[in-house]
């Protein structure tokens, strides 16, 4: 089925297509974890949450391969580059105690998914030590085992880790579409620009949609199962 996007239609094949839900944490969504310590105001990231957990609803309904990133390190921060280690000017750096356990560091309350999008048994979560979800994961390798060819990425931030992970799976050959209400930035002209760079010159990353022309899309490929299994 096409669905209305920018700069044109998306053909969304549901059989084909994974839910990227891209480092919806703590430290990046609550006071005092990464983000905070990087001087930005987490409230702007707060209206991400209902439309993302509408469209996992929906996502989860009809069947999509739902795959959960998060951003973080080794306890022992072995995975952990200097130039990333050293960078930002807050107080806290990655590793340090925060109010919600060691900074973006893996097993720490900071680091794990909020609970409005907790991954359900059976759903991937890629841990990840950069911006990138394919950087140093597995997470091509589990798309292509399951015949993958689409993504739809929501998550935070829409100009690093969204626009880091549309831009890596556009070069892997991904057809990629960034939720226009399910991605938010610190920044909200950054959350913007970083759209628009993704649907400008005729799609040169990939496509813009909102969440309602996704979640009907699939409404209506359940209503006509016939013509869904119809598709090459
Ligand atoms: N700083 C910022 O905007 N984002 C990140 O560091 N990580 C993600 O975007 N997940």
């Amino acid at each position: 089925m096409d669905i209305e996007a920018r700069p044109y239609p998306y053909r969304l094949e549901p059989d084909r297509t994974a839910l990227v839900i891209i480092d919806m944490q703590r430290d990046f969504l609550q006071p005092g974890g990464f983000g905070a310590a990087l001087g930005n105001d987490v409230g702007q990231l707060a209206g991400v949450v209902a439309p993302t957990q509408r469209l996992l609803a929906a996502a989860r309904a009809s069947g999509l391969l739902v795959v959960h990133t998060r951003e973080g390190h080794r306890p022992d921060l072995s995975d952990l580059h200097l130039a990333k280690h050293r960078r930002g000017g807050g107080s806290l750096r990655i590793g340090d105690k925060g109010p919600m356990g060691r900074i973006l560091v893996r097993g720490e309350a900071g680091h794990d998914i909020v609970p409005e999008l907790a991954p359900l048994p059976g759903e991937p979560v890629v841990d990840k030590p950069g911006k990138g979800a394919f950087y140093a994961t597995d997470l091509e390798l589990m798309l292509r085992a399951r015949g993958v060819t689409q993504l739809l990425i929501c998550g935070v931030t829409t100009e690093v880790c969204v626009n880091t992970t549309a831009r890596e799976g556009n070069d892997r050959g991904f057809e990629v579409l960034v939720v226009s209400d399910c991605t938010g930035s610190y920044f909200p002209e950054f959350h913007l620009q970083a759209l628009e760079m993704i649907q400008a010159q005729g799609g040169v990353v990939g496509w813009v949609a909102p969440s309602d022309a996704i979640i009907q899309a699939l409404a209506a490929s359940a209503a006509s199962p016939r013509q869904r299994s119809a598709q090459p």
